[in-house]
């Protein structure tokens, strides 16, 4: 059992959804959904220091869809904690979840391309290139980065 089958998780997506759902029907609809969504990546990209890239509408649409179980177009209160659920992360969908996103994505910035960037350095240095002593491990961490990133987003 984790956070999310906890009473706390519940009352969470409830004040979301009572959030998202502007006329207090019970139900949103996609639309409002994917607001809802947008909000949540918004507020968390303000909050750590990493970006990630909300879902493209139609990737939200899919998942509204794919979580609309009576396929009424609408999503009602049950389906969309069970879609709250994987956007925190569970392990079965966990490459979906927004946990998984942000850790990627701090993975890459705080691990991987310092990492690169200082073996780079080092062979650099190793062969005697001209300006090896004097490049400075971050900026090039950040320059990695940015190439993988621009890699990543064509990819896409
Ligand atoms: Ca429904």
């Amino acid at each position: 059992m984790g956070i999310k089958d906890t009473p706390m998780f519940r009352k969470w997506a409830r004040k979301a959804f009572d959030e998202i759902d502007m006329d207090k029907t019970g139900r949103v609809d996609y639309k409002e959904v994917c607001i809802g969504i947008l909000k949540i990546y918004d507020s968390l990209n303000a909050k750590f220091p990493a970006h990630v890239i909300a879902p493209k509408r139609v990737e939200m649409l899919d998942m509204c869809r794919k979580y609309d179980k009576d396929g009424n177009g609408t999503i009602e209160f049950e389906e969309f904690l069970e879609m709250s659920k994987v956007l925190v992360g569970s392990r079965k969908n966990f490459t979906e979840s927004l946990v998984w996103k942000y850790f990627s994505v701090l993975t890459l910035k705080v691990v991987i391309c310092p990492l690169a960037a200082a073996y780079l350095i080092k062979y650099l240095r190793s062969i005697e290139a001209p300006m090896a002593e004097r490049l400075p491990v971050a900026p090039l961490a950040s320059i990695l980065e940015m190439g993988i990133k621009f890699m990543a987003a064509k990819t896409d």
